[in-house]
């Protein structure tokens, strides 16, 4: 009868813990949902000096590269990026594209495969073709903003093992040193690197992304070195260039839980959301990151690049393998991704990367949307939200819309498109999207020139 009444009272106090942590995670981790149909969303103000602009990925548009990417693209039997937007050979008409929007920033990526194929075999040609391009931006008047490390990187690097080893980070330190001496005579904005937590939870736990592993282990080591190559990185540069504005384009997806009632759902949430941002910026804030100290990191930051998309709705039962399916909540409507569009969540991303405390550059937010359906409504609320958050005093200096045109969404080959300007892939031909007509509408009228 004891053993049965001890039951009854574990299971009573583990039923009260649980109610009471759901009504704490209510109450810390709201969940806004605005009525759009109530909110004026053309009446945006911005500053004089706010800098408007798009940003692309090397291998994403540039096309003929040979790299962890090509390789994994071959392994898995995925659609090739190939060609891509033949960007290389067609970066001046491009960049015709930029000052029709009326833009003044652009965020582009730079291919270390392009400049070192092998180990050690460096060919100053494919630099020499960044820095013109970086001449043009300016004789554009539009601020290059350079990523040192999207996604890709050589094959041979990615055959030593990449970010997954530490003893390989000086390769990549050094590549980077090598860029940075060659621009940054004039390019002052860097995002060392993209995405950490998307390159590894991708490439290392769900194995969509090369190196197409499947390890926690694994995924929390690369975690690791990636901060560690961005914290040596910040030293390096910062020496030699102090007045260099060195940032990271950091990821921010919420995780809500699906069911709000749920103890687990909440714990599933806030654990997710923990290792996709908590534990970063912990790092940049504290030094210390996933059990580690990080040499250097503590204070890594001139600016944070906020990469802000979507939120998953979690549960136990989150897919980890094939399709990631994504819920939504019932007035949400779901983009071509799958995940839904949820502009009040971007409120949420910039409160959370504002507790660094150093000016914020949206570096990426935009829509999968071919019928360029949703766009014209995810620009405009997208922005509101962004206005908002200046209004109420955030250092907000950029918004940079993913995409400029449609191009190779990685694992999802051609079929997700990003762009302002839509892309015939067969022809290479670019067609700016009613969308982009909005985009340049709105940028003329908070152009204050
Ligand atoms: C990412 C990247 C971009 C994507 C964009 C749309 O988040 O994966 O930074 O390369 O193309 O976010 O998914």
């Amino acid at each position: 009868m004891h053993v049965l009444n001890g039951i009854l009272i574990v299971l009573m106090a583990t039923l009260a813990l649980g109610a009471l942590f759901v009504l704490y995670c209510r109450w810390r981790y709201p969940e806004p949902h605005l009525n759009w149909s109530e909110i004026d969303i053309e009446s945006i103000k911005f500053p004089a000096d706010f800098l408007w602009g798009a940003a692309t990925a090397a291998h994403q548009i540039e096309g003929g590269l040979h790299n962890n990417w090509s390789e994994f693209e071959d392994s898995r039997g995925l659609e090739r990026s190939g060609e891509a937007c033949d960007h290389w050979n067609r970066w001046q008409e491009d960049f015709e594209m930029l000052s029709e929007l009326g833009l003044t920033t652009y965020r582009f990526s730079i291919e270390w495969s392009r400049l070192e194929p092998e180990a050690g075999e460096w060919d100053s040609e494919p630099l020499q073709a960044y820095s013109d391009m970086v001449d043009n931006l300016i004789s554009r008047g539009i601020r290059p903003v350079v990523t040192l490390h999207h996604f890709s990187h050589p094959a041979w690097w990615e055959d030593r093992g990449g970010f997954a080893k530490k003893e390989n980070l000086p390769h990549f330190v050094a590549y980077c040193e090598r860029v940075f001496e060659a621009l940054s005579d004039r390019v002052e904005v860097w995002c060392t690197i993209n995405e950490p937590i998307v390159f590894s939870s991708m490439g290392y736990t769900l194995g969509q992304f090369p190196p197409g592993h499947r390890s926690i282990w694994q995924t929390l080591r690369t975690m690791r070195n990636l901060m560690r190559a961005h914290s040596e990185l910040y030293v390096s540069l910062k020496s030699r260039k102090p007045d260099a504005c060195i940032g990271m384009a950091k990821n921010v997806t919420l995780f809500d839980p699906l069911n709000r009632w749920s103890p687990v759902d909440w714990a599933v949430a806030r654990l997710l959301e923990w290792l996709w941002s908590g534990a970063w910026l912990g790092g940049i804030r504290t030094g210390r990151m996933l059990g580690s100290r990080i040499s250097g990191s503590k204070g890594s930051l001139d600016f944070i690049g906020l990469n802000y998309y979507t939120h998953f709705l979690t549960g136990l039962f989150m897919p980890t393998t094939g399709e990631l399916s994504f819920a939504k909540r019932e007035n949400e409507v779901l983009t071509e991704f799958g995940y839904p569009m949820y502009a009040e969540g971007f409120k949420r991303a910039i409160d959370l990367v504002s507790a660094l405390d150093v000016p914020i550059e949206i570096t990426e937010n935009g829509v999968a949307d071919s019928k360029d359906v949703l766009r014209p409504d995810h620009l405009r609320r997208h922005l509101w939200i962004l206005s908002e958050a200046i209004g109420e005093g955030h250092d907000i200096k950029s918004f940079h819309h993913w995409s400029l045109m449609d191009n190779f969404e990685w694992a999802e080959g051609y079929s997700m498109r990003f762009g302002l300007y839509e892309v015939d892939f067969e022809t290479q031909e670019r067609t700016l999207r009613k969308s982009g007509e909005l985009y340049r509408k709105i940028v003329k009228e908070h152009m204050k020139i």
